[in-house]
């Protein structure tokens, strides 16, 4: 879908941190193939933002999240795509709610596999979106 009948939609995705390390995958989805991206998905009629973090994290990895928190929200051009794109992109924050639990790749044909990546020691190249969140100075750590 393109052009008059495409509209914007609402991506919501994760910052689920446990120290100073958050939970990144390798995409196979075609926007942002092959660049490590937040866990997330599309927000579905009726959804709050955490329900939305909570379903795609459990669809994704099957991890279960507490603390379910806003951050903030950008405005994501991807009209270079085959299928030219808008999103709206909510970042949330959260942790485990189990610490022990361990991230599965429950969607093998849209990520590589998620992992635990130190802040200050990210992988390249990180999906745009995020990227320029972090060149921006942008910190999803929690004060203190
Ligand atoms: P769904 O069918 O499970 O709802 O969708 P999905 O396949 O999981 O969607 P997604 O592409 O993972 O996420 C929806 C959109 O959110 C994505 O196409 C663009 C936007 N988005 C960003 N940054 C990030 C990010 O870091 N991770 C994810 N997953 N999506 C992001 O702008
Ligand atoms: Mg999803
Ligand atoms: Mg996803």
């Amino acid at each position: 879908e393109n052009g008059a009948g495409a509209v914007p939609r609402v991506g919501v995705c994760v910052f689920l941190v446990k120290g100073k390390a958050v939970l990144l995958g390798r995409r196979r989805s075609s926007i942002g193939h092959s660049t490590f991206a937040l866990p997330g998905g599309h927000l579905e009629f009726g959804e709050s933002f955490e329900e939305c973090g909570s379903r795609e994290l459990k669809e994704e990895t099957g991890l279960d999240i507490a603390q379910v928190e806003l951050l903030t929200v950008t405005n994501n051009l991807f009209l270079e795509e085959p299928k030219p794109s808008h999103y709206v992109t909510v970042f949330m924050r959260a942790v485990l709610e189990d610490p022990q639990q361990v991230p599965q790749n429950l969607e093998p044909h849209k990520c590589d596999g998620w992992d635990w990546y130190d802040w200050d020691n990210l992988p390249k190249p990180l999906f745009w979106p995020l990227e320029k969140m972090v060149q921006d100075g942008f910190d999803p750590f929690p004060i203190g």
